[in-house]
Parts: structure tokens; sequence; C-alpha cells
């Protein structure tokens, strides 16, 4: 059977749009099935997922084509190559795939010289009984499935990190440290414990440019649900640094029988509250997705009021949602939406609560 044909097919099996009400979900009104939903205005990573779809791919599938889209973009400069060189000036990748029916994880972290994260990730699944890969070793693996091994250093991640050289390795990571990392570079050793008034200098730093990644959610015309994660983590991190997103429940999660959800933002600070996890918990109780998203947000808020971070949410009825913490600089959180109540990819924005 031909492209063509197998798309016209795809189209006659898939079930007529579920049409519902979308209690609160930002600039939604109805909802149904397929959906697509990721974090910020990444647009073509939307319009991939969605056509690989129709096309007659999986909801992995979508999840793989639609992340490695903007690997191949570097969207916003977080996802990606050249992107986020660590203290070393090397960039670095985290990547997940799950898949909701099976509950099954396939995730890389520390991925270095290979481009396609998302892809490595998705043969951890395929190809292996482990959940998650980490460092050289990942890296080894990824080649050992055919990934080409490239240098991640671009002309642009050579200049951020000679600036950031250049300006005394600022900002940087370390704290409780000789010498004062606040001012130079190191190596550094362990100093006296920290005061307070330097730990609430350390939970107002917050760049907002430092965290843009990709995590989507496809669920499927049947309600099978596939999520997925990007990024090249934080700027200036410490070698060896793994952020929220290639941990499952943390940068993402997916359970068929409830929905799915991708968290973006702070990761060090994220991760410690599992918010997609936290989020698919609460839509399986009955909470509507953008309710279940606000709700991770606050949890997190009462402990660390300044992190940057924002969730995404949606239910196997097609409902979605999203929510973000407002801090000075980011009170808007835009996000992608594509469904069959739209006939092209569709940005949407929340305001930060
Ligand atoms: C991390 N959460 O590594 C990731 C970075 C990011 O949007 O941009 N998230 O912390």
């Amino acid at each position: 059977m031909g492209f063509g044909a197998r798309r016209a097919l795809r189209f006659l099996l898939l079930p007529l749009p579920l049409l519902l009400p979308v209690p609160g979900a930002a600039g939604a009104g109805l909802a149904a099935l397929p959906l697509v939903v990721n974090t910020w205005a990444f647009r073509k990573a939307t319009e991939t997922a969605w056509y690989t779809l129709q096309s007659g791919g999986s909801e992995l599938d979508a999840v793989e084509r639609g992340c490695s889209q903007c690997e191949i973009d570097q969207c916003d400069g977080s996802v990606g190559f050249g992107g986020s060189p660590d203290e070393h000036g090397e960039t670095t990748l985290d990547a997940m795939i799950m898949d909701g029916d099976t509950m099954e994880v396939g995730a890389v972290a520390d991925l270095r010289r290979i481009k396609n994260a998302i892809g490595v990730a998705r043969k951890v699944i395929q190809h292996t009984k482990h959940t998650l890969l980490v460092g050289e070793s990942a890296s080894l693996f990824a080649e050992s499935m055919g990934f080409p091994c490239e240098d991640l250093t671009t002309q642009n991640s050579l200049s951020i990190y000679l600036k950031w050289l250049n300006q005394s390795c600022q900002p940087n990571y370390w704290k409780n440290v000789i010498p004062d990392a606040s001012k130079s570079c190191g190596p550094y050793k362990q100093a006296k414990q920290l005061n307070s008034e330097e730990w609430i200098n350390s939970q107002k730093r917050i760049n907002i440019h430092n965290h843009d990644t990709i995590g989507m959610i496809v669920i499927g015309g049947s309600g099978n649900v596939a999520v997925g994660t990007s990024t090249n983590g934080a700027v200036h991190k410490i070698q060896g640094r793994v952020g929220d997103s290639p941990i499952a429940g943390a940068g993402a999660y997916a359970d068929s029988t409830t929905g799915g959800a991708a968290a973006t933002g702070d990761g060090d600070i994220m991760m410690r509250f599992l918010p997609s996890y936290q989020a698919v918990e609460y839509m399986r109780t009955g909470t509507d997705p953008t309710t279940a998203c606000q709700k991770v947000i606050s949890r997190i808020q009462k402990y660390v009021p300044y992190f940057f971070g924002a969730v995404i949410c949606a239910n196997t009825t097609g409902s979605y949602g999203a929510a973000c913490n407002k801090v000075p600089g980011f009170t808007q959180f835009h996000f992608m939406v594509y469904s069959p109540l739209l006939n092209q990819p569709s940005e949407q924005v929340v305001d930060c609560i």
C-alpha cells in the first residue's frame, strides 16, 4: 500500500473527533482526539508530530519525530546540539520517551557527541531491558545502534562558553565553596556551611532563557498516550549534571488510562517534586488538566517561590491545559496544540499563577 493510500486509510480509521467541553483549558473550548501538545512555541515540532500520526505513525513515532525536529532545529538553543555549554564548554543532551500503554520508558542523560538524543532514548526501549543510560556509556550504546558520533559544539556554543569564562565563570551552580563561586572560576573546594543570606540569594538566581526544553504529549485517536522530552539542559551546568527531562515522572509521564504531562523549567528544582507524575495522578482522580497543572505548580511554590517552570497536561478525552509559576520576567507561558478542531498548530498562552 502506498503512502497516500495508507494516509487515507488512517483518516477513515480515525474515530470521529470527541467533542467535549474543556473546563478552564487555556484558549480552548472543545476537546478532541488525536491531540498533540508541546511546551513553548515550537511549531515545527508540533506539525511533525501531527503529520507523523496522520500518516500512520504510532503515538511513540509522533513523539520521537516531533522532538527530533526540535533537536534538528536547535529550538531556542535549548534543545539539541550547540546549546547550553557546560562548565567545560561541552554540550550534553538529556531525553526521554514513555509509552503510556506499556509504561515502558527509554531515556538517556549526559549524552555526548550524539545529536538525536530522543532517537537514542527510543532505542533504549526497543533494544534493551533498561530504562536510563548515561554519559559516555550512553554514547557508546548510541554508536552501536548506528547513530553518528559528532562534535556538538558550534560557533555559538563556543562563544557562550568563552564569554562566561571572561566574566569569571558567572553565573554558575556552585555554593559553599572556596574560592567564592560568586566571584571567581574554579576549581573549587568545599567551604563553610551556607549562611541564610546566601541560601536566599541562591533561590533568587533565575535565568529565564536558560530553560526551554521540549516536552510533548501525544494522544492518539483511541486514547493511547505517549510523551517525550529533549533538552541540552542548563547552560554552564557542572559536568555530570542531569536535569528533570530524562527522569520519568519528572520531565514527563504517560498513562493511557489517564493522560500525560510534561514539564519545562528549572529541572534541579522541579525534579524533586515529580510534577509530571503528580499531574497525571491528579487527572486520574478526575481533576481537569488545567487544574492538575496548577496544583503541581502550587506544590512546588510552597517550598520554592522563585522557581522558573511550567507544566502541560492532557487527558484521554482530549482536554488539555498548562500552568506556570509567575516570577519577574516570566508571567505567561506559551505552548502548542494540534487537534482535529484546529486546521493548523495553535499557539496558546496561559497566565502564570
Ligand atoms: C533541565 N528542565 O535540564 C530542563 C531544562 C529546561 O525547560 O529547559 N527545561 O533542567
